[in-house]
Protein backbone atom coordinates (compact mmCIF):
# COMPACT_ATOMS: atom_id res chain seq x y z
CA UNK A 1 0.00 0.00 0.00
CA UNK A 2 0.97 3.21 -0.51
CA UNK A 3 0.83 4.89 2.38
CA UNK A 4 1.14 8.70 2.70
CA UNK A 5 3.61 8.96 4.76
CA UNK A 6 6.08 6.31 2.03
CA UNK A 7 4.87 8.49 -0.59
CA UNK A 8 5.97 11.53 0.12
CA UNK A 9 9.02 10.53 1.86
CA UNK A 10 10.29 9.46 -1.51
CA UNK A 11 8.24 12.22 -3.20
CA UNK A 12 10.63 14.78 -1.55
CA UNK A 13 14.09 12.58 -1.52
CA UNK A 14 12.50 12.64 -5.07
CA UNK A 15 12.41 16.70 -4.83
CA UNK A 16 14.70 17.35 -2.89
CA UNK A 17 17.38 16.07 -5.78
CA UNK A 18 15.77 18.43 -8.36
CA UNK A 19 15.23 21.40 -6.44
CA UNK A 20 16.36 21.77 -3.29
CA UNK A 21 15.26 21.66 0.52
CA UNK A 22 12.09 24.59 0.35
CA UNK A 23 10.36 21.54 -1.47
CA UNK A 24 11.30 18.91 0.74
CA UNK A 25 10.25 20.98 3.79
CA UNK A 26 6.45 22.02 2.55
CA UNK A 27 6.29 17.55 0.82
CA UNK A 28 7.29 16.42 4.13
CA UNK A 29 4.86 18.57 6.50
CA UNK A 30 2.27 17.66 4.02
CA UNK A 31 2.36 14.02 5.35
CA UNK A 32 0.26 12.76 7.94
CA UNK A 33 0.73 9.09 8.85
CA UNK A 34 -2.39 8.86 10.45
CA UNK A 35 -4.49 9.91 7.23
CA UNK A 36 -6.15 6.52 5.89
CA UNK A 37 -4.89 5.50 2.75
CA UNK A 38 -7.19 6.15 0.72
CA UNK A 39 -7.76 9.64 1.58
CA UNK A 40 -9.60 12.23 -0.50
CA UNK A 41 -7.21 15.57 0.85
CA UNK A 42 -6.11 16.91 -2.28
CA UNK A 43 -2.14 18.43 -2.34
CA UNK A 44 -0.89 20.19 -4.75
CA UNK A 45 2.17 18.16 -4.20
CA UNK A 46 0.33 14.88 -5.61
CA UNK A 47 -1.87 15.99 -7.87
CA UNK A 48 0.10 17.49 -10.42
CA UNK A 49 0.14 14.06 -12.71
CA UNK A 50 3.36 11.72 -12.97
CA UNK A 51 4.30 13.54 -16.43
CA UNK A 52 5.80 16.92 -14.92
CA UNK A 53 8.30 14.42 -13.29
CA UNK A 54 7.48 15.02 -9.62
CA UNK A 55 6.23 11.66 -9.06
CA UNK A 56 8.65 8.67 -8.12
CA UNK A 57 7.96 5.78 -10.12
CA UNK A 58 9.07 3.69 -7.41
CA UNK A 59 6.65 0.73 -8.29
CA UNK A 60 6.87 -1.70 -11.41
CA UNK A 61 3.44 -2.46 -13.17
CA UNK A 62 0.99 -4.65 -10.72
CA UNK A 63 0.76 -8.07 -12.36
CA UNK A 64 -2.07 -10.34 -12.29
CA UNK A 65 -1.93 -13.26 -10.41
CA UNK A 66 1.07 -11.69 -8.43
CA UNK A 67 0.11 -8.55 -7.26
CA UNK A 68 -3.64 -9.26 -7.65
CA UNK A 69 -6.27 -11.63 -8.29
CA UNK A 70 -8.03 -10.60 -11.08
CA UNK A 71 -11.65 -9.10 -10.82
CA UNK A 72 -14.43 -11.63 -12.44
CA UNK A 73 -16.51 -9.18 -15.05
CA UNK A 74 -19.90 -11.82 -15.74
CA UNK A 75 -20.87 -11.48 -19.34
CA UNK A 76 -17.98 -9.15 -19.69
CA UNK A 77 -13.82 -9.29 -19.59
CA UNK A 78 -10.82 -7.27 -18.72
CA UNK A 79 -9.43 -4.39 -20.73
CA UNK A 80 -6.04 -5.53 -22.27
CA UNK A 81 -3.34 -3.54 -21.90
CA UNK A 82 0.62 -3.67 -22.13
CA UNK A 83 3.66 -1.99 -20.45
CA UNK A 84 5.34 0.29 -22.67
CA UNK A 85 8.52 1.87 -20.89
CA UNK A 86 7.04 1.00 -17.11
CA UNK A 87 3.42 2.48 -18.29
CA UNK A 88 0.66 0.51 -18.52
CA UNK A 89 -0.93 1.10 -22.06
CA UNK A 90 -4.89 0.76 -22.50
CA UNK A 91 -7.20 1.62 -25.59
CA UNK A 92 -10.91 2.62 -25.19
CA UNK A 93 -12.43 2.42 -28.64
CA UNK A 94 -15.85 3.84 -28.36
CA UNK A 95 -18.40 2.66 -31.13
CA UNK A 96 -21.67 1.28 -31.82
CA UNK A 97 -21.94 -1.93 -31.03
CA UNK A 98 -24.92 -4.41 -31.47
CA UNK A 99 -25.72 -5.75 -28.16
CA UNK A 100 -27.68 -8.87 -26.96
CA UNK A 101 -29.35 -7.94 -23.64
CA UNK A 102 -30.98 -11.55 -23.23
CA UNK A 103 -31.93 -13.78 -26.10
CA UNK A 104 -34.75 -12.34 -27.90
CA UNK A 105 -33.59 -9.01 -27.89
CA UNK A 106 -30.87 -7.10 -29.42
CA UNK A 107 -29.89 -3.39 -30.03
CA UNK A 108 -27.64 -1.02 -31.51
CA UNK A 109 -26.01 0.87 -28.37
CA UNK A 110 -22.68 2.82 -27.82
CA UNK A 111 -19.68 0.78 -25.39
CA UNK A 112 -16.33 0.33 -25.99
CA UNK A 113 -13.80 -2.02 -27.82
CA UNK A 114 -17.82 -3.94 -29.29
CA UNK A 115 -18.89 -4.56 -25.95
CA UNK A 116 -22.00 -2.83 -23.41
CA UNK A 117 -20.70 -1.98 -21.34
CA UNK A 118 -16.77 -1.31 -21.90
CA UNK A 119 -14.30 -3.37 -20.15
CA UNK A 120 -13.32 -3.26 -17.11
CA UNK A 121 -10.25 -1.67 -16.58
CA UNK A 122 -7.83 -3.16 -13.88
CA UNK A 123 -4.79 -1.93 -12.44
CA UNK A 124 -2.45 -2.00 -8.63
CA UNK A 125 -1.99 1.36 -7.04
CA UNK A 126 1.13 3.28 -7.89
CA UNK A 127 0.34 1.80 -12.14
CA UNK A 128 0.68 4.76 -14.34
CA UNK A 129 -1.66 4.16 -16.39
CA UNK A 130 -1.64 5.93 -19.95
CA UNK A 131 -5.49 4.93 -21.71
CA UNK A 132 -5.89 5.99 -25.20
CA UNK A 133 -9.38 6.74 -26.19
CA UNK A 134 -10.76 6.51 -30.20
CA UNK A 135 -14.02 7.80 -30.60
CA UNK A 136 -15.67 6.13 -33.44
CA UNK A 137 -19.25 7.70 -32.46
CA UNK A 138 -20.91 10.06 -34.82
CA UNK A 139 -20.43 12.86 -32.06
CA UNK A 140 -18.19 14.16 -29.76
CA UNK A 141 -16.85 12.46 -26.94
CA UNK A 142 -14.50 11.96 -23.57
CA UNK A 143 -14.21 9.69 -20.90
CA UNK A 144 -14.41 10.90 -16.76
CA UNK A 145 -12.65 8.56 -14.64
CA UNK A 146 -15.33 8.48 -12.26
CA UNK A 147 -13.55 8.36 -8.69
CA UNK A 148 -10.10 8.04 -9.59
CA UNK A 149 -8.42 10.62 -8.86
CA UNK A 150 -6.27 12.40 -11.43
CA UNK A 151 -4.96 15.55 -12.38
CA UNK A 152 -7.97 18.05 -13.11
CA UNK A 153 -6.74 18.10 -16.90
CA UNK A 154 -7.33 14.45 -16.97
CA UNK A 155 -10.48 14.35 -15.49
CA UNK A 156 -12.64 14.42 -19.14
CA UNK A 157 -15.07 16.71 -18.54
CA UNK A 158 -15.65 17.65 -22.19
CA UNK A 159 -15.27 21.54 -22.46
CA UNK A 160 -14.65 21.90 -18.51
CA UNK A 161 -11.39 19.32 -18.09
CA UNK A 162 -10.51 18.86 -21.85
CA UNK A 163 -10.92 19.34 -25.15
CA UNK A 164 -13.64 17.23 -26.52
CA UNK A 165 -12.90 13.91 -28.77
CA UNK A 166 -14.36 14.40 -32.13
CA UNK A 167 -15.20 11.76 -34.44
CA UNK A 168 -11.85 9.70 -35.74
CA UNK A 169 -9.92 11.37 -33.05
CA UNK A 170 -7.96 9.73 -30.65
CA UNK A 171 -6.77 11.04 -27.04
CA UNK A 172 -4.42 10.09 -24.77
CA UNK A 173 -4.81 10.10 -20.70
CA UNK A 174 -2.18 9.71 -17.93
CA UNK A 175 -2.34 9.30 -14.99
CA UNK A 176 -0.89 7.41 -11.66
CA UNK A 177 -3.12 5.49 -9.52
CA UNK A 178 -2.86 6.59 -6.03
CA UNK A 179 -5.53 4.78 -4.36
CA UNK A 180 -7.11 1.94 -4.61
CA UNK A 181 -10.55 0.59 -4.36
CA UNK A 182 -13.73 -0.05 -6.61
CA UNK A 183 -14.15 3.43 -9.48
CA UNK A 184 -16.09 3.45 -12.92
CA UNK A 185 -15.73 4.94 -15.90
CA UNK A 186 -18.07 6.75 -18.10
CA UNK A 187 -18.75 9.45 -20.94
CA UNK A 188 -18.53 12.92 -19.64
CA UNK A 189 -20.19 14.14 -23.07
CA UNK A 190 -23.84 14.86 -24.37
CA UNK A 191 -24.06 12.60 -21.21
CA UNK A 192 -27.37 12.05 -21.13
CA UNK A 193 -27.50 10.31 -24.76
CA UNK A 194 -24.12 8.14 -24.50
CA UNK A 195 -24.49 6.93 -20.67
CA UNK A 196 -28.35 6.06 -21.79
CA UNK A 197 -27.06 3.50 -25.19
CA UNK A 198 -24.34 1.97 -22.70
CA UNK A 199 -20.96 3.94 -22.37
CA UNK A 200 -20.14 2.91 -18.78
CA UNK A 201 -17.55 0.71 -17.27
CA UNK A 202 -16.08 -0.62 -14.11
CA UNK A 203 -12.49 1.08 -13.29
CA UNK A 204 -11.46 -1.56 -10.47
CA UNK A 205 -7.55 -0.68 -8.59
CA UNK A 206 -6.26 -3.47 -6.26
CA UNK A 207 -4.01 -2.55 -3.51
CA UNK A 208 -0.66 -2.56 -3.43
CA UNK A 209 -0.05 -3.70 -0.62
CA UNK A 210 -3.53 -6.09 -0.13
CA UNK A 211 -4.46 -6.17 3.98
CA UNK A 212 -7.27 -8.28 5.03
CA UNK A 213 -8.30 -12.08 4.05
CA UNK A 214 -7.63 -12.78 0.53
CA UNK A 215 -10.86 -13.21 -1.54
CA UNK A 216 -11.44 -16.28 -3.85
CA UNK A 217 -13.34 -15.03 -5.85
CA UNK A 218 -13.85 -11.36 -7.03
CA UNK A 219 -17.01 -9.62 -9.07
CA UNK A 220 -17.62 -6.95 -10.54
CA UNK A 221 -21.11 -5.88 -11.70
CA UNK A 222 -22.62 -2.44 -13.04
CA UNK A 223 -25.90 -1.76 -12.99
CA UNK A 224 -28.17 0.11 -15.93
CA UNK A 225 -31.17 0.82 -17.11
CA UNK A 226 -32.80 1.35 -20.62
CA UNK A 227 -35.57 2.08 -22.69
CA UNK A 228 -36.58 -0.14 -25.52
CA UNK A 229 -39.36 -0.03 -26.95
CA UNK A 230 -40.98 -3.54 -28.08
CA UNK A 231 -39.70 -4.29 -31.66
CA UNK A 232 -37.22 -1.66 -32.03
CA UNK A 233 -33.71 -1.79 -31.67
CA UNK A 234 -32.36 1.41 -30.57
CA UNK A 235 -32.52 2.71 -26.70
CA UNK A 236 -34.46 5.72 -26.52
CA UNK A 237 -31.88 8.33 -24.75
CA UNK A 238 -34.53 11.01 -24.15
CA UNK A 239 -36.44 8.27 -21.41
CA UNK A 240 -36.59 10.15 -17.78
CA UNK A 241 -38.65 7.93 -15.92
CA UNK A 242 -40.21 4.44 -17.99
CA UNK A 243 -36.87 2.01 -18.17
CA UNK A 244 -38.57 -1.25 -19.70
CA UNK A 245 -35.18 -3.08 -19.70
CA UNK A 246 -33.01 -3.24 -16.42
CA UNK A 247 -29.43 -4.90 -16.40
CA UNK A 248 -26.29 -6.08 -14.76
CA UNK A 249 -23.08 -5.86 -17.22
CA UNK A 250 -25.61 -5.09 -19.88
CA UNK A 251 -27.88 -8.08 -19.94
CA UNK A 252 -31.52 -8.78 -18.21
CA UNK A 253 -32.06 -12.16 -16.90
CA UNK A 254 -32.32 -14.59 -18.24
CA UNK A 255 -29.05 -13.29 -20.22
CA UNK A 256 -26.90 -12.67 -17.24
CA UNK A 257 -24.97 -15.52 -16.30
CA UNK A 258 -24.13 -16.69 -12.35
CA UNK A 259 -22.15 -15.84 -10.09
CA UNK A 260 -20.24 -19.35 -8.98
CA UNK A 261 -18.28 -20.02 -6.15
CA UNK A 262 -17.10 -23.14 -4.47
CA UNK A 263 -18.72 -24.05 -0.47
CA UNK A 264 -16.34 -22.05 1.89
CA UNK A 265 -15.05 -19.63 -0.67
CA UNK A 266 -14.72 -15.75 0.21
CA UNK A 267 -16.18 -13.90 -2.29
CA UNK A 268 -16.22 -10.23 -2.96
CA UNK A 269 -18.89 -8.52 -5.24
CA UNK A 270 -18.42 -4.82 -6.21
CA UNK A 271 -21.37 -2.89 -7.24
CA UNK A 272 -21.20 -0.21 -9.49
CA UNK A 273 -24.64 1.90 -10.71
CA UNK A 274 -24.32 4.13 -13.79
CA UNK A 275 -27.99 4.19 -14.40
CA UNK A 276 -29.38 7.15 -16.09
CA UNK A 277 -31.98 7.75 -13.32
CA UNK A 278 -32.50 4.98 -10.99
CA UNK A 279 -30.62 4.02 -7.17
CA UNK A 280 -31.10 0.34 -7.06
CA UNK A 281 -31.03 -1.67 -3.75
CA UNK A 282 -29.09 -5.12 -4.52
CA UNK A 283 -30.29 -7.92 -2.38
CA UNK A 284 -28.65 -11.57 -2.27
CA UNK A 285 -30.90 -14.28 -0.97
CA UNK A 286 -28.82 -16.97 1.41
CA UNK A 287 -25.63 -15.69 2.46
CA UNK A 288 -25.08 -12.39 5.05
CA UNK A 289 -22.28 -9.92 3.61
CA UNK A 290 -20.53 -6.68 5.22
CA UNK A 291 -20.23 -4.23 2.85
CA UNK A 292 -16.64 -3.24 3.17
CA UNK A 293 -16.09 -0.42 0.64
CA UNK A 294 -18.15 2.67 -0.36
CA UNK A 295 -17.00 4.69 -3.26
CA UNK A 296 -13.91 2.80 -3.26
CA UNK A 297 -12.79 3.89 0.23
CA UNK A 298 -12.48 0.89 2.71
CA UNK A 299 -14.66 0.95 5.78
CA UNK A 300 -12.87 0.04 9.06
CA UNK A 301 -13.82 -3.26 10.36
CA UNK A 302 -15.35 -2.27 13.22
CA UNK A 303 -17.70 -0.32 10.79
CA UNK A 304 -18.97 -2.85 8.08
CA UNK A 305 -22.11 -3.80 9.29
CA UNK A 306 -23.96 -7.04 8.31
CA UNK A 307 -26.90 -7.36 5.81
CA UNK A 308 -28.36 -8.71 2.72
CA UNK A 309 -29.35 -5.45 0.56
CA UNK A 310 -27.08 -2.57 -0.13
CA UNK A 311 -28.40 0.19 -1.99
CA UNK A 312 -26.43 1.54 -4.99
CA UNK A 313 -27.22 4.91 -5.99
CA UNK A 314 -26.54 6.47 -9.49
CA UNK A 315 -22.70 7.00 -9.43
CA UNK A 316 -21.99 5.07 -6.31
CA UNK A 317 -19.87 1.91 -5.80
CA UNK A 318 -20.64 -0.40 -2.98
CA UNK A 319 -18.14 -3.73 -2.46
CA UNK A 320 -19.27 -6.66 -0.31
CA UNK A 321 -17.85 -9.37 1.08
CA UNK A 322 -18.87 -12.96 2.46
CA UNK A 323 -18.05 -16.58 2.89
CA UNK A 324 -20.18 -18.82 0.39
CA UNK A 325 -21.22 -20.86 3.06
CA UNK A 326 -24.79 -21.76 2.31
CA UNK A 327 -24.92 -24.42 -1.02
CA UNK A 328 -27.44 -23.83 -3.51
CA UNK A 329 -28.66 -21.55 -6.44
CA UNK A 330 -29.42 -17.86 -4.65
CA UNK A 331 -31.71 -15.06 -6.30
CA UNK A 332 -29.56 -11.65 -6.71
CA UNK A 333 -31.51 -8.98 -7.79
CA UNK A 334 -32.35 -5.69 -7.35
CA UNK A 335 -35.20 -5.28 -5.19
CA UNK A 336 -37.32 -2.60 -6.80
CA UNK A 337 -40.21 -4.97 -8.02
CA UNK A 338 -39.85 -3.00 -11.79
CA UNK A 339 -36.64 -3.53 -12.11
CA UNK A 340 -36.75 -7.25 -12.24
CA UNK A 341 -39.30 -7.44 -15.31
CA UNK A 342 -38.21 -7.52 -19.19
CA UNK A 343 -39.60 -5.05 -21.40
CA UNK A 344 -42.73 -4.06 -18.84
CA UNK A 345 -44.62 -1.43 -20.17
CA UNK A 346 -46.83 0.69 -17.45
CA UNK A 347 -49.51 1.69 -19.27
CA UNK A 348 -51.92 -0.72 -19.53
CA UNK A 349 -55.44 -1.05 -17.83
CA UNK A 350 -55.37 -2.62 -14.37
CA UNK A 351 -57.40 -6.09 -14.87
CA UNK A 352 -56.45 -7.96 -11.87
CA UNK A 353 -60.30 -9.41 -10.38
CA UNK A 354 -61.50 -8.64 -13.52
CA UNK A 355 -63.83 -11.19 -15.42
CA UNK A 356 -63.59 -11.30 -18.66
CA UNK A 357 -66.70 -13.36 -18.78
CA UNK A 358 -67.96 -13.44 -22.72
CA UNK A 359 -65.32 -10.55 -23.56
CA UNK A 360 -62.48 -12.74 -24.65
CA UNK A 361 -65.13 -14.74 -27.43
CA UNK A 362 -66.61 -11.23 -28.53
CA UNK A 363 -63.24 -9.61 -29.04
CA UNK A 364 -61.81 -12.29 -30.83
CA UNK A 365 -64.09 -12.16 -33.67
CA UNK A 366 -62.49 -9.17 -34.27
CA UNK A 367 -59.05 -9.79 -33.06
CA UNK A 368 -58.02 -13.41 -33.80
CA UNK A 369 -56.04 -14.87 -30.68
CA UNK A 370 -57.59 -12.10 -28.44
CA UNK A 371 -57.32 -12.94 -24.97
CA UNK A 372 -57.53 -11.01 -21.84
CA UNK A 373 -54.37 -11.25 -19.83
CA UNK A 374 -53.39 -10.32 -16.31
CA UNK A 375 -57.01 -11.00 -14.54
CA UNK A 376 -55.11 -13.06 -12.16
CA UNK A 377 -52.22 -11.39 -12.06
CA UNK A 378 -49.32 -11.31 -14.63
CA UNK A 379 -46.94 -14.20 -13.22
CA UNK A 380 -47.65 -16.41 -16.52
CA UNK A 381 -47.42 -14.04 -19.15
CA UNK A 382 -43.40 -14.79 -19.97
CA UNK A 383 -44.26 -18.69 -19.53
CA UNK A 384 -47.06 -17.93 -22.16
CA UNK A 385 -44.60 -18.01 -24.72
CA UNK A 386 -46.99 -15.78 -26.62
CA UNK A 387 -46.27 -14.31 -29.79
CA UNK A 388 -44.53 -11.16 -29.52
CA UNK A 389 -43.45 -7.98 -31.51
CA UNK A 390 -39.11 -9.74 -32.95
CA UNK A 391 -36.73 -8.60 -31.52
CA UNK A 392 -38.97 -8.15 -27.92
CA UNK A 393 -39.02 -10.00 -24.34
CA UNK A 394 -41.62 -8.58 -22.96
CA UNK A 395 -42.48 -10.54 -19.63
CA UNK A 396 -40.05 -12.71 -20.27
CA UNK A 397 -38.75 -15.01 -17.71
CA UNK A 398 -37.33 -18.48 -17.56
CA UNK A 399 -37.40 -22.00 -17.64
CA UNK A 400 -35.57 -23.17 -13.67
CA UNK A 401 -35.08 -26.56 -12.02
CA UNK A 402 -38.49 -26.84 -10.31
CA UNK A 403 -40.66 -24.24 -12.93
CA UNK A 404 -40.73 -21.16 -14.34
CA UNK A 405 -38.75 -18.23 -13.16
CA UNK A 406 -40.87 -15.31 -13.69
CA UNK A 407 -38.22 -12.63 -13.08
CA UNK A 408 -36.07 -10.70 -15.60
CA UNK A 409 -34.15 -7.79 -15.57
CA UNK A 410 -31.83 -7.27 -12.69
CA UNK A 411 -31.52 -10.34 -11.93
CA UNK A 412 -28.87 -13.19 -11.68
CA UNK A 413 -28.52 -16.45 -9.38
CA UNK A 414 -25.33 -16.91 -7.09
CA UNK A 415 -24.59 -20.91 -7.31
CA UNK A 416 -22.95 -21.96 -3.81
CA UNK A 417 -21.36 -25.47 -4.51
CA UNK A 418 -19.23 -28.08 -2.40
CA UNK A 419 -17.10 -30.13 -4.44
CA UNK A 420 -16.47 -28.04 -7.46
CA UNK A 421 -13.93 -28.50 -10.06
CA UNK A 422 -14.59 -25.33 -12.38
CA UNK A 423 -16.32 -22.28 -11.98
CA UNK A 424 -18.00 -22.78 -15.21
CA UNK A 425 -21.92 -23.03 -13.92
CA UNK A 426 -22.87 -26.22 -12.21
CA UNK A 427 -26.38 -26.67 -13.49
CA UNK A 428 -29.05 -26.36 -10.94
CA UNK A 429 -28.92 -27.34 -7.54
CA UNK A 430 -29.76 -30.18 -6.09
CA UNK A 431 -31.91 -30.27 -3.20
CA UNK A 432 -30.88 -32.43 0.01
CA UNK A 433 -33.73 -34.60 0.91
CA UNK A 434 -35.60 -32.77 3.59
CA UNK A 435 -34.81 -29.26 2.01
CA UNK A 436 -36.97 -28.33 -0.56
CA UNK A 437 -40.78 -26.49 -0.35
CA UNK A 438 -43.22 -29.11 -1.55
CA UNK A 439 -46.96 -29.74 -1.39
CA UNK A 440 -47.87 -30.50 1.83
CA UNK A 441 -50.06 -34.13 1.78
CA UNK A 442 -53.57 -34.79 3.19
CA UNK A 443 -51.69 -36.46 6.40
CA UNK A 444 -49.43 -33.24 7.47
CA UNK A 445 -52.44 -31.23 6.73
CA UNK A 446 -54.85 -33.21 8.99
CA UNK A 447 -51.76 -32.97 11.69
CA UNK A 448 -51.12 -29.74 11.63
CA UNK A 449 -53.98 -27.76 10.64
CA UNK A 450 -56.65 -30.05 11.62
CA UNK A 451 -57.87 -30.54 7.55
CA UNK A 452 -57.77 -28.96 3.75
CA UNK A 453 -57.70 -25.69 3.86
CU1 LIG B 1 -33.31 -1.31 -9.37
Amino acid sequence: MITRRNFFTKAAAAAAAATGTAAVSSLVHSARADEPVNSRRQDPARSTGYDQGDAPKEFPPGEPGKDYTPVITPNGSALPYKVVGGVKVFHLIAEEVDHEFAPGLRAYCWGFNGQVHGPTIEAVEGDLLRIYVTNKLPENTSIHWHGVLVPSGMDGVSGLSQKTIGPGETYKYEFKLRQHGTYMYHSHSDDMTQIALGMIGMFVIHPRTPTGPKVDRDFALMSSEWRIDVGTRRPVALEMTDFNVLTFNGRAFPGTAPLVAKYGDRVRIRFGNLSPMEHHPIHLHGCTWKITEMDGSQVPESAQHAGNTVLVAVGQTRAVEFIADNPGDWAMHCHMTHHTMNQMGHNAPNLIGVRPGHLDKKVSTLLPGYMTMGESGMADMGEMGMNVPRNSIPMLGAHGKHDYIDMGGMFTILKVRENLTSYDDPGWYENPPGTLANLASNDELQRDLGGRP
